[in-house]
């Protein structure tokens, strides 16, 4: 038996986004996203789910908060929904929209529960899509009014802010691979929106100092980590490029100015390079206070000529996989920190999203006996400590999911939340890794 402790001031969280859990889709004005749209389109989304009912957080957030209470979470991290705020995306602000926003903020400070805000999670106004989308640099300029705009109405208010969540997925997943919305195929257009994305965040930070705004601002990327299968250089090389994809390509520019060179090359060799403009480079790595790091999975992989975008591929160990296909690599979270400390020094970080996906349902009394999930946050918690030891500043874990929700391209049909959503009546039964999570957060410490 041993004990696996954190720090006093660490802080436990919880998160979701407005598309996943919201629902109300056409209520108090809201305007439609690009994931209305992808949703609604043949084939993009598994038996065809939509956001339009979700969780229906939109109305039951009392209730929702109250758990959230219960669960014992000193923050909650959510995203606010661009379309219900400025509907078409740069026109007029939609103030029940706000209200919205108001009201459930209003009700975790109520529990004293801290929010953490996330601008965008993905569901950008259609209109603007219609425009180019983040292919067109005007949206950068819709982005950083629609920050302000928020920076302005939650002054005071809302003191934790972050940019964007993972713009891998905004950039690369839904414009190269076209899994995501808006579901393109072209990496020249993929690195375009990258770097827009990037630019609109070093806009966003500048922002809210211009305000005086209190508080801290940071960005949300997503990690993997792929361990190299033998010390050959080629495994290493290839390796260092698929990892580098998703963490080194956006984390770099933020934190240094630069893009990382070898990918630079890469993508240039592969008739792709980002357009960037005076300016952009300073813009993009403006200071932010915190990196927030989402961790889900990873592998061992090496090199083999002409596959994939990497000349890279994954070597299958046999390891288990959680119920979506994601490998369990516990290890790999310890080695993605490890990483960003080695090559940016210093900066808090907070892990903003880790969980897993496990399908389980009601059982025949009434509970969720969701043990493997358990077993996942309490490997995963592990190595967050190991970093903490070995001296990387990790301030704090928000778990994915609050509660089940729209799973993106798997609609309904996959599973992340400590609390079990019954879609056809909105029942929440709490998981026992809720049970289990709330222990944690309460001592904050446990037993392996
Ligand atoms: C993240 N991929 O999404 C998101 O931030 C969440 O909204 C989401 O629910 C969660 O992780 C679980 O998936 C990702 O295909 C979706 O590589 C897909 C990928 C990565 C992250």
């Amino acid at each position: 038996m041993a004990i696996v402790q954190f720090p006093k001031d660490f802080v436990w969280g919880a998160a979701t986004a407005s598309f996943q859990v919201e629902g109300a889709y056409q209520e108090d004005g809201r305007g439609m996203s690009i994931w209305d749209t992808f949703s609604r389109t043949p084939g993009k989304v598994y038996q065809g789910d939509n956001g339009d009912v979700a969780c229906d957080m939109y109305h039951l957030y009392p209730q929702d908060v109250k758990q959230m209470a219960d669960l014992g979470i000193k923050s909650y991290r959510f995203s606010i929904a661009w379309p219900r705020i400025i509907p078409d995306g740069s026109g007029e602000v939609n103030e029940k929209g706000l209200a919205f926003y108001h009201n459930l903020v209003d009700e975790l400070l109520k529990y004293g529960i801290e929010p953490m805000c996330t601008l965008y999670h993905w569901d950008l106004p259609q209109a603007l899509q219609d425009q180019g989308g983040w292919d067109n640099r005007a949206t950068i300029d819709h982005f950083v009014r629609y920050a302000e705009v928020i920076f302005e109405s939650f002054r005071g208010k809302i003191n934790w802010f972050a940019t964007f969540n993972e713009p891998w997925c905004s950039s690369f997943l839904s414009n190269y691979i076209g899994a995501h919305a808006p579901g393109y195929t072209d990496l020249q257009l993929a690195v375009n929106v990258a770097h827009n994305l990037l630019v609109a965040h070093g806009g966003a930070v500048q922002k809210f100092r211009s305000l005086g705004m209190e508080g801290q601002i940071g960005i949300v990327p997503n990690t993997e980590w792929q361990e190299p299968y033998s010390s050959k250089q080629e495994d290493i090389d290839a390796c260092f490029r698929a990892s580098g994809w998703l963490n080194d390509w956006f984390i770099r520019p933020v934190m240094t100015g630069k893009y990382p060179e070898h990918l630079l090359t890469w993508f240039k060799s592969k008739g792709a390079q980002p357009r960037i403009e005076a300016g952009d480079m300073e813009l993009i790595s403006s200071k932010i206070d915190f990196l927030g790091v989402n961790y889900y999975t990873g592998g061992i992989g090496r090199y083999k000529e002409g596959e994939g975008l990497f000349d890279f591929e994954t070597v299958d160990m046999g390891w288990q996989k959680t119920d979506i296909g994601w490998n369990y690599y516990p290890q790999g979270l310890y080695n993605v920190l490890t990483w960003i400390h080695k090559e940016f020094g210093d900066i808090p970080i907070y892990i903003t999203e880790n969980g897993a996906c496990y399908n389980d349902g009601v059982s025949e009394d009434g509970k969720v006996h969701d043990e493997r999930r358990i077993t996942y946050l309490k490997s995963h918690l592990a190595q967050v400590e190991r970093a903490i030891a070995s001296g990387v500043p990790v301030k704090g874990y928000y778990c994915w999911s609050l509660m089940d929700n729209f799973e993106w391209a798997y609609g309904y049909s996959m599973r992340f939340g400590l609390i079990h959503v019954d879609y056809d009546t909105q029942k929440r039964t709490p998981k026992d890794s809720y049970k289990w999570y709330k222990k944690v957060v309460q001592l904050g410490w446990y037993e392996v």
